[in-house]
C-alpha cells in the first residue's frame, strides 16, 4: 500500500506547539503580513527574526507525540510489506523526525534550519538568528521557512507522489493555504481515496471521501491501527 500522508500544525498541537488559525491561534494574535511575507522581512527582519527565535525556543523544548511516533511506525511497517509512506508536511517543527520518520518533506521549509538570500546557502540552525550572519558571503541569513508569495519546497516530488498513490490523508490542518489545500482535488482527479483526520472539519471537509474528527495523539494511531488491520 502506498499513503500519501500531509500533516499541519494539529498534529504539533499537543506537544506544545501553536496552530495558526484557532481561537487562541499564531494568526489570530499576529499579522501574517507582518511576520510570514518576503516584504514584511525586508522591512523588518528584527522583528520577524524575533517571532521565529521564539518559536526556535520553543520547538527545542517541545517533545513529538503519539500522532507523530504512530506515523513513524506506519512508515517503518509500510516500508517492510514494500509499501510506502510519503510524509509530507506544512509544519516547520521536526517532531516527525525526533518521532522516527524518514525521508519528510517540509513543503514550508524548516525552522531549525537558515538560509542566505544573497548566496542561496542553507545551514542548520538551532540558536537565535538576529543579527546571523552567512559564513560564505557574509550576508545576513533568514530563516528557511515558506512565506506566504514564496514557492512552496519540492513540488514536483510532492505532485509525483500524489500520483503514486493509493490514498492521501490530511491531518490537522485548516484546508486554507494553497498548494496544500488543493492536495485533496488533485488526489481525487487522480481516482485516489482520500481521508481527513482533524479536531473539527477542515474548510474543504466535504471533498474528503471518509473524514474522522478527535484529538490527533488519539485519532491518528487508531486510524494507523485500521490500516494494519486491513480495515
Ligand atoms: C487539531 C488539533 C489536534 C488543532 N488534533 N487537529 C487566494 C486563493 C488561493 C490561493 C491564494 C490566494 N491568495 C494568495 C494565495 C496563495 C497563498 C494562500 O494560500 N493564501 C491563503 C491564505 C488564501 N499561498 C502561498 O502564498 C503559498 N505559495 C504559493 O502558493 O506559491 C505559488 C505556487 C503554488 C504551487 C506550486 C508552485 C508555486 C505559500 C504558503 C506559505 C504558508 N506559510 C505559512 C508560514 C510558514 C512558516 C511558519 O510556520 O511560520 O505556513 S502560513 C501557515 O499556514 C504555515 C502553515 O504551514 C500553513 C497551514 O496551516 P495549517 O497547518 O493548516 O494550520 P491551521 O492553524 O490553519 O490549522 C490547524 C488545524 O488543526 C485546524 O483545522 C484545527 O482544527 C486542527 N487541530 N488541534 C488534531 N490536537
Ligand atoms: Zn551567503
Amino acid at each position: 500500500m502506498n499513503i500519501f500522508v500531509l500533516t499541519g500544525a494539529g498534529v504539533s498541537a499537543e506537544s506544545g506547539l501553536g496552530t495558526f488559525r484557532d481561537t487562541s491561534g499564531l494568526w489570530t494574535r499576529f499579522d501574517p503580513a507582518k511576520l510570514a511575507t518576503p516584504e514584511a522581512f525586508k522591512r523588518d527582519p528584527a522583528q520577524v527574526n524575533a517571532f521565529y527565535d521564539a518559536r526556535r525556543a520553543n520547538l527545542r523544548g517541545a517533545q513529538p507525540n503519539a500522532a507523530h511516533f504512530a506515523l513513524a511506525d506506519l512508515q517503518r511497517r509500510l516500508a517492510e510489506t514494500g509499501g510506502r509512506l510519503f510524509l509530507c508536511t506544512q509544519n516547520i517543527d521536526d517532531l516527525h523526525e525526533r518521532a522516527g520518520a524518514q525521508h519528510v518533506v517540509h513543503m514550508h521549509g524548516e525552522l531549525f534550519k537558515a538560509r542566505c538570500p544573497g548566496c542561496e546557502a542553507v545551514v542548520d540552525w538551532r540558536d537565535d538568528l538576529s543579527g546571523a550572519r552567512c559564513a560564505d558571503c557574509g550576508g545576513g541569513l533568514r530563516p528557511h521557512v515558506v512565506w506566504f508569495g514564496e514557492t512552496p519546497l519540492e513540488m514536483d516530488a510532492i505532485y509525483d507522489a500524489l500520483e503514486e498513490a493509493d490514498l492521501f490523508v490530511a491531518i490537522g490542518t485548516s484546508g486554507s493555504v494553497y498548494p496544500a489545500a488543493g492536495f485533496v482535488s488533485e488526489a481525487r482527479r487522480a481516482g485516489i481515496r482520500t481521508c481527513e483526520i482533524n479536531l473539527d472539519p477542515s474548510d474543504n471537509a466535504r471533498a474528503f471521501d471518509e473524514r474522522r474528527y478527535g484529538v490527533a495523539s488519539e485519532m491518528v494511531p487508531a486510524w494507523v491501527e485500521d490500516v494494519l488491520g486491513g480495515r
